[in-house]
């Protein structure tokens, strides 16, 4: 009984705590959107002639930042559609770029030299 009370004595002195890393948390990604003032950013890299991950979802406006992770290959990430598109050019080994997707929509992101690579982008 004695046990009982304890627990529920510990477990009620923690709340405040976790309120306080809660909040902490939070008010931490609004200072980080603050200060960036940019939407969320998907990291993706290039590793082995793949796409890792190889789907990703975002909602429109986010922004996917593609490495080229992959020893000492070029890659050259493009995407071709009727409602968007984008061409990054070659990219050598150890080089980022930053593409945004404005529009909701099912795209697939692909590597004008490796026609194996693909990445799945779904905007909501
Ligand atoms: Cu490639």
């Amino acid at each position: 009984m004695f046990g009982e009370l304890r627990m529920s004595v510990v477990s009620a002195r923690r709340w405040p705590q976790f309120l306080c890393v809660a909040g902490f948390a939070v008010a931490s990604a609004g200072a980080a959107l603050a200060l960036t003032g940019s939407p969320a950013l998907t990291r993706v890299t290039q590793k082995g002639r793949a796409f890792a991950p190889g789907a990703v979802s975002l909602q429109a406006g986010e922004r996917i930042e593609i490495v080229n992770d992959d020893g000492e290959l070029v890659h050259h990430a493009y995407l071709e559609h009727p409602d968007f598109g984008f061409d990054i050019g070659e990219q050598s080994p150890g080089s980022k770029s930053v593409v945004a997707f404005p529009k909701k929509g099912t795209f697939t992101v692909l590597c004008g030299i490796h026609p194996k690579m693909k990445l799945l982008v779904a905007v909501k």
